[in-house]
């Protein structure tokens, strides 16, 4: 466990504030742009909400809200929107916390930070725009042949742009933050998590270059033509790594939770470090579980990459699915808490980030991590191939798991940055309950729709003639309203904190 050191090189006092609660040096500049980009992150997640809400209620054959022009058009923009902006801001905003804050030093060059905002916000516009405009109704994977206007590509390019430099100022603030001496000791688990998130984050984003560059000139006409098989390749080694991305960081903020709720702390660190590593090393390689229908593969590259390698990446979710709990309990029972589960029902069930990391873990788990061994199968994913079981499993972990832990973490870090008290408490207290209610009952919902055949991304079920299926389908509607509560409880809370919060001294 890293020792803060506190005899380090002198600091520019004045870009620093000591929190006197935490004990944390706050970079200022870094203080800035961790607000900055967790406040772009909330308005894209009210957009892709929006969004949402009007998807699922096309979905409820009673309602079929929209048309499917339209319906296919907010898919698109809602997948891109949550997906894309909400999270990777989100996240940059955490590494900048993992990377500066927590580690007491300061963000090198806030300059090149700011050039990444502008740069990922300019992306995040421009494609929002031209999917509004119906110029890009080719749903979040954009596989050609479906064309999208040449400005919707440009601006995923300036988004990965930006994220890329964000993630270079990470990696170059904890080098110098080591250098300069500002920790002793390894990393934070929290910020080693971070580093294996930025890690895979690199190579994404390489990836997502290899496939929405050529993807960019072929729509001005330089290219003659996109080899789809090619880009559904190469877009997944963009796609699923993203997802590993947004796994580390949720476990990293899981770790994170533990300790400001509980104090909880790793009880084998070394293990749990471990743990981190097999994601880097195996995750990519899973990546082939969306491609399982392709006829380019061949059966032993899918059998290796979705049983062997897929497995040992799941290791690794399983490692920390009870080291967490693990430490949680140890730290209970130090507060002389006693009997067999006296842990659990004496915990801080009131405490919004203990009921977002016990919820979050819960769904991620047992409904996503669980849909997603069975639908990476090679055989089951020829019937799960492109039904609703697959949204269905995807809401449980990026969702019900990532977003829920991320929407935990906000109640900490936002009065922490603002140094302002959190409005609305009592709110935030049942927040994550209905918020992960909500989203089981829809991932439930999607799952079950799925297994009866439902395919995904259809506006209009009708001409199908399956049986049945209304009264599943009636779940994501029922689970779609009650997470759009709890997700504007959620905004709500954050953006009368920044407005109206008293000012406090952390
Ligand atoms: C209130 C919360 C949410 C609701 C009610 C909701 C609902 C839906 C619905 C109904 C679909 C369409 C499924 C289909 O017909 O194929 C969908 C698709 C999708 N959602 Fe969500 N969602 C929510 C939050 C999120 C979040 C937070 C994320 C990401 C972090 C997300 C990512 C996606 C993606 C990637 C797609 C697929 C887009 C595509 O197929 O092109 N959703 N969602
Ligand atoms: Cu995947």
């Amino acid at each position: 466990m890293a020792k803060v050191s506190t005899n380090v090189q002198p600091m520019d006092s004045t870009d620093f504030r000591t929190c006197p609660v935490t004990g944390l040096k706050v970079h200022l500049p870094a203080q800035r742009l961790i607000i900055a980009n967790a406040v772009t992150a909330v308005v894209a997640l009210l957009i892709g909400g929006i969004f949402a809400i009007l998807i699922a209620f096309t979905r409820v054959p009673a309602v079929k809200l929209l048309p499917p022009e339209t319906f296919y058009r907010l898919l698109t923009a809602h997948g891109t929107d949550m997906l894309v902006f909400w999270i990777v801001f989100f996240e940059v905003a955490g590494l900048y916390f993992g990377g500066a804050v927590l580690l007491n030093a300061r963000l090198v060059k806030p300059g090149l930070g700011w050039l990444a905002w502008v740069l990922m916000l300019a992306g995040a516009i421009l494609t929002n725009i031209i999917m509004l405009a119906g110029k890009a109704d080719v749903m979040f994977t954009a596989y050609p042949p479906l064309q999208a206007h040449p400005l919707f590509y440009f601006g995923v390019i300036l988004f990965a742009v930006g994220a890329l430099l964000a993630i270079g100022l990470f990696m170059a603030t904890v080098i110098v933050a080591k250098s300069e001496r500002r920790f002793t000791g390894s990393v934070p688990l929290v910020t080693y998590g971070l580093i294996v998130a930025a890690i895979i984050g690199i190579f994404t984003l390489l990836a997502g270059a290899v496939a929405f560059v050529p993807t960019f000139l072929w729509s001005v006409g330089l290219l003659p033509r996109m080899d789809p098989g090619i880009y559904r390749i190469v877009f997944w080694a963009f796609g699923h790594p993203a997802q590993q991305v947004n796994l580390a960081a949720m476990v990293a903020v899981w770790y994170a939770l533990a300790t400001l709720t509980v104090g909880a702390k790793p009880v084998n660190e070394k293990v749990s470090r471990f743990a981190f590593l097999l994601y880097v090393l195996f995750i990519n390689l899973g990546s082939m579980h969306h491609l399982l229908v392709d006829p380019a593969l061949g059966t032993a590259t899918r059998m290796f990459n979705t049983s062997y390698f897929m497995y040992l990446a799941v290791v690794g979710s399983l490692i920390h699915a009870y080291s967490i709990p693990a430490a949680v309990e140890v730290a209970q029972r130090k507060k002389g808490i006693t009997g067999l589960f006296g842990w659990l029902t004496r915990a801080p069930w009131g405490e919004p980030g203990f009921a977002a990391l016990v919820i979050s873990m819960v769904i991620f788990g047992f409904i996503g991590g669980t849909t997603g061994v069975i639908q990476g199968n090679d055989q089951i994913n020829l019937i799960a191939h492109n039904t609703l079981r697959i949204p269905g499993h995807f809401h449980a972990t990026v969702v019900g798991g990532t977003t829920l832990a991320f929407m935990g973490l906000t109640y900490y870090l936002l009065p922490l940055m603002t140094q302002k008290q959190l409005v609305g408490r009592g709110w935030a207290r049942v927040q994550p309950y209905i918020f992960g209610s909500g989203i089981a009952i829809l991932a439930l919902g999607m799952l079950w729709s799925g297994i009866q055949g439902v395919p995904r991304r259809t506006a209009d079920i009708s001409a199908s003639g399956l049986a049945g299926v209304d009264t599943t389908l009636v779940l994501v509607g029922v689970g779609g309203t009650i997470a759009f509560a709890g997700l504007v409880i959620y905004i709500l809370i954050a953006v009368s904190t920044l407005l109206f919060g008293k000012r406090q001294k952390c």
